[in-house]
């Protein structure tokens, strides 16, 4: 079997739930030892976060062969966004605000060498991040590739189940903080409604076989609520958020209170 594998798709896929963390200290300490923590994928975020491409070509390949999947997410659904993303070693992107289908075809597209997409071909880099031939990589990547997309407007609620219908989207990504601001309830990234709509989500991505995701949860507590919802692919937090509450617990488990 290729060193070239992404548990994280495969998983997803059978129908288990992935718990994965953003990156926002970009250091490779920090991040080799947050990949190594026993989540199943991390998260670069080029399109709200600082790190520029010379910077993940750096940290990317700290995820590379520790067992939790390398993701980027992406400024924008766009051809050169995501290969350069991809030519770091990253094995999948999240996609901010997809709408339609035939934004969510490009996505995939854009991530396929051809004949299957139209990422442009130049493999060292990437080979190079994972340790394997060019050869290798070119076998296997396109297979082993994930695209999640972001749901986060009510037009991409709208069509979900057009979004989810696409070959090679593996799973949605509901972004709370744009989707609640999108939609009325801005500070409420939770509300009642917006919680309707996160239904929607969650079941026409499990009727078309993508595994229901989203960005983030209030805490431990609503985590695993929104296990209990049906989220699948989870953000449960970043390396400072997870730094924070593994310090508060520790002292408030040793001080009391
Ligand atoms: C959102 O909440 O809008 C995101 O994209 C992730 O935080
Ligand atoms: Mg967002």
């Amino acid at each position: 079997m290729s060193r070239l594998r992404n548990e994280l798709k495969w998983r997803l896929k059978r129908g288990e739930t992935c718990l994965g963390a953003w990156v926002h200290i970009l250091h490779p300490v920090s991040v080799r030892n947050l990949a190594r923590s026993g989540v199943d994928w991390v998260l670069f975020d080029t399109e709200h976060g600082a790190a520029s491409f010379e910077t993940l070509d750096l940290l990317v390949r700290e995820v590379c062969g520790s067992g939790a999947t390398p993701l980027i997410r992406v400024v924008w659904n766009d051809m050169n966004a995501i290969k350069r993303a991809l030519d770091t070693g990253a094995l999948g992107v999240v996609v901010p605000l997809v709408e339609t289908r035939e934004a969510a075809e490009n996505a995939v597209r854009y991530t396929r060498y051809p004949p299957e997409g139209v990422r442009g071909c130049a493999p060292g880099r990437p080979a190079s991040a994972w340790g394997v031939s060019t050869e290798e990589y070119l076998d296997h990547v396109n297979d082993e590739m994930f695209v999640a997309v972001q749901i986060e407007t009510g037009r991409a609620v709208e069509n979900v189940e057009e979004i989810v219908s696409v070959d090679g989207v593996d799973a949605t990504f509901i972004g709370p903080t744009d989707l609640s601001t999108s939609t009325g309830h801005r500070g409420q990234p939770f509300h009642p409604e917006v919680v309707e709509m996160m239904r929607r989500v969650i079941e026409a991505s499990e009727a078309a076989g993508v595994a229901p995701g989203i960005a983030y949860g209030l805490g431990v507590e609503h985590l695993r609520e929104l296990i209990d919802m049906g989220f699948r692919f989870i953000g449960i937090g970043s390396d400072v958020s997870l730094m924070s509450y593994g310090c508060q617990e520790t002292l408030r488990r040793l001080r009391g209170g």
